[in-house]
């Protein structure tokens, strides 16, 4: 009876344990037992919640208008919050039509690296380049643009795909006092998961909020992104997660 009830304190006392560590390292929001509360010095990156990248649009990424009502309710938690949009010219590099013979979802070598070839997608000033209707984000301060340069593909919110053009927004964030950023919106596994990487690179603690995303998921892209996020210290939490 004794060593019963002994035992069932040192099991007790182990989870305990587990938990305090879980919210000192940071390790999975399973473990925390308090939420998060954004700083001043906090951002919400909303990430390319476009008509192309829902369903009716050109590259649409599986139940991607899901992520809008959960975007939305985030955005009150945040004094700070910028959003992007893919910005493609016609005839575009990442564009498969770009290249006779080859069809979406192919690859091809480009200057700066191996090019994914996605279908038409996002072409400046097209209604399937614009904002869903749906997305509320009255207080969000700065809409930044990215692949519009003709013959590069932008994934990243940060640089370009040469890994050597910025886009200004690191300049911008820094310059407003922004340490910790907050990665949202389409699609899980290219452009926030790049954004979110060379938000790392950049000196920012960096926060995905799973739930507020959707993934492409192109041959086991999605497992591949989550793997390099966490190994360049992105933590991946959910919107519960969010005071
Ligand atoms: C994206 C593929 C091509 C994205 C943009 O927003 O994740 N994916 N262009
Ligand atoms: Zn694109």
């Amino acid at each position: 009876m004794q060593s019963l009830s002994r035992r069932s304190v040192l099991k007790s006392s182990s989870t305990v344990a587990l938990c305090a560590l879980g919210v000192a390292t940071g390790l999975g929001s399973a473990w925390a037992a308090g939420k998060i509360k954004p700083a001043g010095s906090a951002a919400l990156i909303v990430v390319d919640v476009q008509n192309c990248f829902v369903e009716g649009g050109t590259l649409p990424v599986g139940k991607g208008a899901q992520v809008v009502p959960v975007i939305n309710k985030l955005a009150s938690a945040f004094e700070n919050i910028v959003v992007t949009q893919d910005w493609h010219t016609p005839g575009h590099a990442s564009f498969a039509t770009s290249y006779p013979g080859k069809k979406p979802f192919e690859t091809t070598k480009l200057s700066y690296g191996n090019q994914v070839l996605w279908p038409d997608h996002c072409v400046q000033g097209t209604d399937d380049a614009a904002l869903h209707k749906d997305l509320k984000l009255p207080t969000a301060q700065l809409i930044i643009r990215k692949g519009f340069h003709k013959d590069m593909d932008s994934y990243s919110a940060f640089e370009e795909a040469n890994h050597k053009t910025a886009t200004g927004l690191a300049g911008y964030l820094k310059q407003r006092g922004i340490k910790t950023v907050f990665v949202t919106g389409l699609a899980t596994d290219f452009c926030v998961a790049w954004t979110a990487m060379d938000a790392r690179k950049l000196g920012f603690e960096v926060y995905v909020i799973e739930d507020a995303t959707r993934a492409i998921d192109l041959n086991g892209s999605l497992a591949a992104a989550w793997q390099q996020m966490a190994a360049k210290g992105v933590k991946r939490i959910q919107s519960a997660d969010i005071a």
